[in-house]
């Protein structure tokens, strides 16, 4: 009787804890659900982009993965400013990501310069290649130490000059030309190098310095052209396609580092599918923008010899490029 009740007063007393225990744990998964996050993400350019767009497709993945738990919301046209306040907000984690152009992550990351340099790239190809391989993924690992995650590059054409004044032809037509770049010290010397004169001025600004003569044009490729409407002042578009410069879509370290291993393993499964949708959108957007410029009688020059262009940024390549000569060796091996 005695071991009977012993035995059924310990069963008991286990009952009890194996109980309480699962009290506990139910009570823990309450207090703790899978946190729901609105995720801000900014842009300059508007819905209807192809970057907009991408980082829309990442959204609605998300959401439907996680019936609704994982949401981007996002900030589109400037409406927080421009990339270099963008990327300063994500720092800090005021911002969980934004999309920017490798033109501002230079100076976060110097490495990214490797890729902002005039004509380091022979073809839009070859970035694809360079992006992909292993030179990509070293470099957007490489953010983590500037507080930021690299998620992804997405496709930006190559950039060329436009202005109010005259069709630049040649080399010469640059003389005296104001002209406005990313803020990002390469890209004035890669003007003045050409014989114009290079202004860094923030993307949110550079329509009213276009009207107001602060500067005489700028350089962008067709879709920015054509839909920040730069066309309506700067009618001459010259294809020197001078640059090209890839764009990453990155997420606040400080965020990241809060999220679950299912989650940050969700937002990369999204973001390696949203780097092929914006390549698609992309390509359209940039043959759909061409075709949009010439309905609106942009002349655009396309027959110019680059030869005179590649030689005068030699300097510039040299000078920036020094710090990370393998680097650029290694890209320049891409074929
Ligand atoms: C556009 C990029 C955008 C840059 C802008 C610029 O998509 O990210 O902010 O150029 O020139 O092509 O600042």
């Amino acid at each position: 009787m005695k071991r009977t009740e012993e035995g059924r007063g310990g069963f008991g007393g286990r009952a009890w804890l194996a109980g309480l225990m699962l009290a506990l744990f139910l009570l823990a998964g309450l207090a703790r659900p899978a946190a729901a996050l609105e995720i801000k993400s900014s842009d300059v350019h508007p819905m209807g982009y192809p970057t907009t767009e991408a980082i829309k497709y990442m959204g609605d993945l998300l959401s439907d993965w996680t019936s609704g738990r994982l949401q981007i919301k996002i900030f589109h046209s400037m409406q927080l400013g421009g990339e270099k306040e963008a990327l300063e907000q994500v720092q800090v984690g005021a911002l969980e990501m934004t999309r920017v152009s490798v033109g501002v992550v230079g100076p976060i990351v110097e490495d990214f310069n490797a890729f902002n340099l005039p004509y380091v790239f022979r073809s839009i190809d070859q970035m694809h290649k360079v992006v992909d391989g292993e030179i990509g993924t070293d470099l957007l690992n490489r953010l983590e130490k500037g507080g930021l995650i690299g998620l992804g590059y997405m496709d930006a054409g190559s950039r060329s000059f436009y202005n109010k004044t005259h069709p630049i032809r040649s080399i010469d037509d640059m003389k005296g030309l104001k002209i406005r770049v990313m803020q990002n010290p390469i890209f004035v010397d890669m003007v003045n190098g050409m014989g114009g004169n290079g202004l860094s001025v923030s993307f949110s600004e550079l329509y009213t310095a276009m009207q107001t003569g602060v500067v005489d044009g700028a350089e962008n490729n067709p879709p920015t052209y054509e839909v920040q409407k730069h066309f309506e002042i700067a009618k001459y578009y010259s294809l020197t396609e001078h640059l090209i410069v890839p764009e990453i879509f990155v997420f606040s370290k400080k965020v990241w580092d809060k999220l679950s291993p299912l989650d940050q393993q969700l937002i990369r499964k999204a973001s390696a599918l949203v780097v092929g949708r914006e390549r698609e959108l992309w390509a359209a957007k940039e043959q759909a923008s061409l075709d949009a410029l010439k309905k609106q009688g942009i002349q655009v020059i396309t027959n110019i010899d680059k030869g005179p262009f590649i030689k005068a940024t030699a300097p510039v390549r040299e000078k920036f490029g020094a710090k990370f000569s393998a680097l650029l060796k290694r890209i320049e091996a891409v074929k």
